[in-house]
């Protein structure tokens, strides 16, 4: 297909009739708020009458269930891959409006936690672009993650509200509505079959956001199911007189999409969170099979048309749930519902620490799901006879492989028996998924296994938030890069250009001056452009390790104070990070780097050579500002525990030199842009391993490092928190007593030792440009069309033949 040409004609009429619609005739008297919201309301009007787009043949087409959906402001997205952005501009400036200062009105929608909702964000961008049929499934939540303040440094969280109720881009089809079941008994019928009688039934509203190609006609759904009640009133109840328990059922079930749990890389096993995740998977496999049959289809046939991708474990309870509909609804034998469900569901793994990994209690899940845990169990049975014919008698082998286990339901197991394929998201995590997490698997089926690798959409993340950039590579490369990225790297040889290196290093120094602006706007504090903007944006976690960047700080500060004329290259800190509010200690280290940041902000004897910034409540549209102006990312996970990173590759793109560790995708970012070109440090993961099991000591080290241990001591004795020892009592317990489990200690030397490296070459301008032109140009493999076109390739597009299993 072809872009769609903006129709002026009907832009204005469009926008006329969303005006009419808000009784807003009078241009004048529209704030700008309300002129986003017709703009929004028009395109989205434009975009449901284009038709949609068909499959190519032979593709299968994709259905991509995630919890989280984290998508960012969508306007002025829209506009761009659409390619209507200047037209647009040019009928609103009749209006007398500024579509900029329009697009600043949109709030961003939070519905997901970090990395793993945003890839898959980023995801339903290239599948679009690069021609995948696909349809993006989740939920629907009233209030995404929570909205981050400070109070004397403290994180505060608030509710986030993001009205989806005059959200001007969703389009509610009613002709999709689902019931979802839970509870009750299960009973058999007179064929012998069985019947789930459920206690209550939630209805399920699709929700839909158009998901727009880059200039090619296609826009296909986002589908985010919403919770009602079928009678959000009980007519009985209010006509006895019982007018607020009328209302009751309605407010019940609309709980359940409520809230988005704010957590990041840890399970709690809530049973609201299963409902959540039940619900999801009901409406989305119900809404799968609607349209298999619509299309006049075999269900036998459901795996040469459709495929179901699962981002992690969370929508794992669909594999049952299409058993069920299968076996229950559909009155297929056993082997034939087996045969479609195992070839049709593929899993994505995101992480490999055991706090993440989903285990569910299982008389929770019966209680809600009777029949799913029956077929569970028929799932694991049939499992159990081919391990017991793999390892006779090898009971710690069946412990470990088993579904269910200890009253556990163990939903990775769950995924890998009951899918054609699961993968990793960076070559080392991958490889780790195999050799640490499921090597029994991988000997009973290897072909099972992948890597992908992560990739993010240059076109929010390049063309959208850094204009200026874009437009240098527009001039200089001459072609379309953003839906080709491997085209920057005919910016290499631009690198040995001086003046090409000037431009770029203007619009660096311009990015940077606008991220001091709304620094100040924002937080009051001056920042100095010139100083060297190092940047460490993502959730707050040990793993993550912002304290490790907290103690490099610590070390920095006390060099600086005990040799005030010391060579210096002036530094802004600036960290981005929420904490899981019931995360104690993530919550403590937020505490201790803006007691920390407060002291030296105001010290003045160290004026502007170094400045800490906690940008308050982190999200998508902070990160759009942040990423175009950094000059170092912060990429300094302990070795083997951020299965890729994202962040890594969107400041890579945009010209900042990584300091990191040998873990996730950083691993391939070395390889890309070379060794010369990054600064890696700290342990790898064999020696983190090494380390653990040699009985590695933190207080031992402290002890040896006169340096260090003097910096920790100032956490300790209340320099940094007006006299108060115990403020940061459990972060310092952690790397002492605790056994700093992640290892900042063990690699803050060799940490330190990589700043001081990228420090002094800061000091050589014109290599330093060369290495961050080199950094774009060799980032065209973290396009996510490159990785949705290997999920194509080693997932999406194979025919798997035969089940595994039973
Ligand atoms: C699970 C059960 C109950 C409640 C919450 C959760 C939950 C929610 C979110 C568990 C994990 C997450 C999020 C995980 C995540 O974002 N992982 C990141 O995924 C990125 C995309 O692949 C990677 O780049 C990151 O390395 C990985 O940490």
């Amino acid at each position: 297909m072809s872009q769609q040409k903006f129709n002026q004609a009907r832009f204005a009429a469009a926008l006329l009739r969303q005006r009419q619609r808000a009784g807003l005739s009078l241009t004048d008297e529209m704030t700008v708020r309300q002129w986003w919201q017709a703009l929004s309301g028009a395109l989205a009007e434009m975009l449901a009458a284009a038709a949609p787009a068909k499959p190519a043949k032979q593709q299968r087409h994709v259905n991509y269930i995630s919890m989280e959906f984290l998508i960012g402001r969508l306007t002025g997205n829209t506009l761009l891959n659409l390619g209507w952005y200047d037209e647009a501009k040019a009928a609103l400036a009749e209006y007398g409006c500024d579509l900029s200062e329009l697009l600043e009105e949109e709030i961003d929608p939070a519905l997901g936690n970090g990395g793993l909702g945003r890839l898959a964000a980023c995801f339903l961008d290239s599948m679009a672009t690069v021609g995948q049929s696909a349809i993006g499934y989740g939920l629907n939540y009233q209030y995404g993650l929570f909205r981050q303040s400070f109070d004397d440094g403290r994180q505060i969280e608030a509710p986030d509200d993001w009205h989806r109720e005059s959200y001007p881009w969703f389009r509610h089809n009613s002709a999709l509505d689902v019931d979802v079941g839970f509870g009750g008994k299960v009973s058999k019928n007179d064929r012998g079959g069985f019947v789930w009688q459920p206690a209550f039934r939630i209805r399920g509203e699709a929700w839909d956001l158009p998901v727009v190609g880059y200039r090619n006609g296609v826009t296909q759904p986002l589908r985010l199911w919403q919770a009602s009640h079928k009678h959000p009133f009980d007519l009985t109840l209010f006509n006895e007189g019982k007018f607020l328990q009328a209302e009751q059922q309605g407010i019940a079930a609309a709980k359940l999409t409520k809230v988005l749990y704010p957590n990041d890389n840890h399970q709690e096993g809530k049973r609201l969170r299963l409902m959540q995740q039940y619900f999801q998977c009901a409406c989305s496999v119900a809404d799968i099979l609607r349209r298999h049959h619509q299309a006049g289809r075999q269900l036998a046939e459901l795996p040469d048309y459709e495929v179901i991708q699962l981002n992690d474990t969370h929508p794992t309870i669909a594999i049952p749930e299409m058993l069920r509909v299968l076996l229950d609804e559909h009155q297929l034998a056993w082997e034939e519902a087996w045969a479609i469900t195992s070839k049709t569901f593929a899993y994505t793994n995101h992480t490999l620490m055991p706090e993440a990994l989903e285990r569910w209690d299982l008389k929770l899940v019966r209680s809600l799901l009777p029949r799913h845990v029956m077929i569970i169990k028929e799932i694991d049975r049939r499992f159990k006879k081919l391990v017991d014919k793999r390892w006779p008698g090898e009971a710690a082998v069946w412990e470990k492989l088993a579904v269910i286990h200890d009253n556990q339901l163990r939903m990775a197991n769950l995924c890998v028996v009951s899918g054609f394929a699961v993968n990793g998201v960076a070559a080392l995590h991958s490889a780790l998924v195999v050799k640490d997490l499921f090597p029994e698997y991988h000997q009973l089926w290897p072909e099972k296994f992948h890597n992908v690798t992560n990739g993010i959409t240059p076109r929010r993340w390049l063309k959208q938030c850094n204009p200026p950039l874009a437009k240098l590579i527009d001039e200089s490369l001459q072609t379309e890069w953003v839906n080709n990225l491997d085209a920057l790297k005919g910016l290499e040889a631009f690198a040995d250009d001086a003046a090409f290196r000037q431009r770029y290093r203007q619009i660096k120094q311009d990015n940077k001056v606008r991220l001091a602006d709304y620094i100040q706007r924002l937080t009051g504090i001056v920042v100095n452009p010139e100083a060297i903007f190092d940047v460490q944006i993502k959730r707050l976690h040990e793993y993550k390790r912002q304290h490790l960047g907290l103690l490099h700080i610590l070390s920095c500060y006390k060099q600086l104070r005990e040799n005030p004329k010391m060579a210096f290259v002036p530094r802004v800190f600036l960290f981005g990070a929420k904490a899981a509010p019931g995360y104690y200690l993530a919550k403590n280290i937020i505490h201790a780097i803006n007691k920390v940041a407060e002291k030296i902000n105001n010290d003045p004897l160290i004026g502007d050579r170094l400045k800490v910034v906690f940008i308050p409540d982190y999200r998508v549209t902070a990160a759009e500002i942040m990423i175009p102006a950094a000059d170092i990312s912060e990429q300094i996970s302990t070795a083997g525990y951020e299965a890729s990173g994202t962040g890594n590759m969107k400041l890579a793109l945009n010209g900042a030199l990584t300091v990191g560790t040998l873990d996730g995708a950083n691993v391939e970012i070395a390889e890309q842009v070379g060794e010369e070109n990054i600064f890696i440090f700290g342990h790898t993961v064999d020696e983190v391993k090494a380390l653990r099991k040699s009985g590695y000591a933190p207080l031992k080290l402290r002890k040896k490092d006169k340096h260090l241990n003097a910096i920790l001591k100032e956490l300790e004795n209340g320099f940094f928190s007006n006299g108060d020892k115990q403020a940061f009592e459990p972060l310092l317990d952690s790397l002492g007593k605790g056994g700093d489990y992640w290892l900042a200690l063990a690699d803050f030397a060799s940490y330190c030792e990589a700043q001081k490296r990228a420090e002094q070459l800061y000091l050589d301008r014109e290599t330093w440009t060369k290495m961050t032109i080199l950094n774009t140009a060799r980032c065209g493999m973290f396009s996510s069309d490159r990785s949705i076109r290997d999920y194509q390739q080693r997932i999406w597009q194979t025919r798997p033949t035969g089940s595994s299993n039973g």
